[in-house]
């Protein structure tokens, strides 16, 4: 159907599908912890409880997506292993809103695994088979108003967290860097580049730390603390 779609790949192959059921565990789990992120920052920032509790339905409608384009290609996620993916992003995330650094969850949430969504899946959306190239066109959407979310409110509040940012960023860009690294050869079988999926994270994030106010030299410097890990 898609003429940019790549020939080569066979979505009912069992390498396809084997690369699949890890991705697509990842991406059910992420959704799921996004919907979980967002609630808890309901306690942190009630005056967005509104918006908040906006976004996480979005979270959840996500997953149910990815849970239906698994299914679609007869594949199980393996949610243990995407489990594990995340678990030191998710436990910085849940140290940091149990002592209400809002900033410090926002940054993980908000830009760094926003940033990653929207990275990978617009990555994926010209490999994918058309069923969940119609699912991930919609959810990539939702993605880019989750980050300009915590883009805003770290712009209104910049000088009062600038330093908690600064820190959030050296402690878990490199968390980011190791996860690329984990799904580097299952992402290639499904057709994606892991350099392309960095440059494209490369750009969300550090456009997003513009729009916050966060100069250029800061940038490149806050840049650099992710690669060191990679
Ligand atoms: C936030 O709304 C969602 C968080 C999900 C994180 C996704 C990270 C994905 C990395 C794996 C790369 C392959 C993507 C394939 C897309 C189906
Ligand atoms: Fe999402
Ligand atoms: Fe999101
Ligand atoms: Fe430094």
């Amino acid at each position: 159907m898609s003429p940019i779609q790549a020939p080569t790949l066979d979505y009912t192959s069992e390498t396809y599908k084997d690369a699949y059921s890890r991705i697509n565990g990842i991406v059910i789990e992420g959704e799921k912890e996004a919907h979980e992120n967002y609630i808890s920052l309901t306690k942190l920032i009630p005056d967005y409880e509104e918006d908040l509790l906006r976004l996480s339905k979005m979270e959840a409608r996500h997953k149910k997506g990815f849970e239906a384009c698994g299914r679609n290609l007869a594949v199980s996620p393996d949610l243990d292993f995407a489990e594990r993916f995340f678990a030191d992003l998710h436990n910085n995330f849940q140290v940091a809103a149990a002592e209400g650094k809002i900033a410090t969850c926002l940054v993980i949430q908000a830009l760094i695994i926003e940033c990653f969504a929207i990275a990978a899946y617009n990555i994926y959306i010209p490999m994918a088979d058309d069923f969940a190239r119609k699912i991930t066109e919609g959810v990539v959407k939702d993605e880019y108003s989750h980050l300009n979310f915590g883009e805003v409110w770290l712009q209104e509040n910049f000088e009062a967290v600038k330093a908690e940012v600064e820190t959030a960023n050296k402690e878990n860009l490199p968390l980011v860097w190791r996860m690329l690294n984990q799904v580097e050869k299952d992402a290639k079988v499904l057709g994606m580049d892991k350099d392309a999926l960095v440059e494209d994270f490369m750009i969300q994030y550090s456009g997003a730390l513009e729009n916050i106010g966060f100069t250029t030299r800061e940038i490149m410097k806050m840049s650099m603390h992710g690669l060191v890990a990679a």
